[in-house]
């Protein structure tokens, strides 16, 4: 389907400032050209406008909620619109706080249309720490325990009923920093997490098989790509590098394995951060992902 790229330029939910330059960084990059080359539809919405990053200390466990809230207000109008009209929407961050908005947009999208959501989460951490265990006071660590229902109710019931998707929805790949309190909060609502250890053990084509499996003609797949989920060898743009993530080749297979499903519907490509970036590299590597994620392969044409 026709594909829709939307900015978010914020680092509201972040621990360093510069995750509101990823926008233009992805798009200086190229990633509308290489759409467009695959023979897709790109119309490129622009940014959206919210507040600013006031730069101030957690209050009740919480950095910038308020700002935090009115971005993913934002950016789950405008997902879900695209949704809405049958376009597939791309959200731009900023920082992952943003996947609150962007995956309540897609489970409201399909309850209204009787879809199944499948979340994949690529991403280096759980990101299901929440006010009484977050070492930081950060929100870009807590959208999934929001999504599932726990967190502060601005974001727990940002599209109305709580919680926006259940823990059976998510798969997670490519973890390996969880926090002390997080982990019991992983256990304890039973995530599907397939953890860097597990991917040395079976390889990652098993993983993908796995994490993929179940999936049919009914289901909408979100695919929420946080760029710290690669090793930091190849992605060093980003706050929160942690070592031992997948490198060029496991990131391109799981990209290409979620091509093959043809399901996937909705996409986020998050935590850029183009300041502690070199030369762009981190954008240029996102940007070869997200060509194999539209089908790109060495020997198919198309
Ligand atoms: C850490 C970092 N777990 C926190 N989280 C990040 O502050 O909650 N998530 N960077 O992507
Ligand atoms: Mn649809
Ligand atoms: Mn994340
Ligand atoms: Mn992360």
């Amino acid at each position: 389907s026709p594909v829709s790229i939307i900015g978010a330029p914020t680092d509201v939910g972040a621990g360093d400032r510069g995750g509101r330059l990823g926008p233009e960084a992805l798009r200086i990059a190229g990633l509308g050209e290489a759409l467009q080359a695959r023979g897709i539809e790109v119309v490129d919405r622009g940014n959206l406008e919210g507040p600013r990053n006031p730069w101030q200390p957690p209050v009740d466990g919480y950095r910038h909620l308020a700002e935090v809230t009115e971005w993913n207000r934002l950016a789950m109008d405008a997902v879900y619109a695209e949704l809405a009209s049958g376009r597939m929407p791309i959200l731009l961050g900023g920082d992952h706080c943003l996947g609150v908005g962007s995956v309540t947009a897609a489970a409201r999208h399909c309850r209204e249309t009787g879809k199944t959501l499948r979340l994949l989460w690529l991403d280096a951490h759980a990101d299901f720490n929440t006010s009484d265990v977050t070492p930081s006071g950060n929100l870009h660590g807590m959208p999934v325990a929001c999504l599932c229902g726990l967190g502060p109710r601005e974001l727990t019931h940002l599209g109305g009923d709580a919680p926006a998707i259940l823990p059976s929805m998510v798969r997670q790949i490519g973890i390996r920093s969880v926090d002390e309190g997080e982990k019991r909060l992983v256990r304890q609502h039973g995530l599907d997490v397939y953890d860097m250890r597990y991917i040395d053990e079976v390889g990652m084509k098993q993983v993908m098989e796995e994490a993929l499996a179940g999936m049919d003609d009914n289901t909408h797949l979100h695919v929420s790509f946080d760029v710290d989920f690669l090793d930091p060898g190849i992605a060093p743009g980003v706050g929160t590098t942690v070592p031992g993530g997948p490198n060029y080749r496991e990131a391109q297979l799981v990209m290409e394995m979620i091509s093959d499903t043809g399901r996937m519907a909705s996409l986020d490509i998050m935590e850029l951060n183009p300041l502690l970036d070199r030369d762009n590299m981190t954008a240029l590597v996102a940007i070869d992902l997200v060509e194999s994620l539209f089908g790109k392969s060495t020997l198919m044409r198309g």
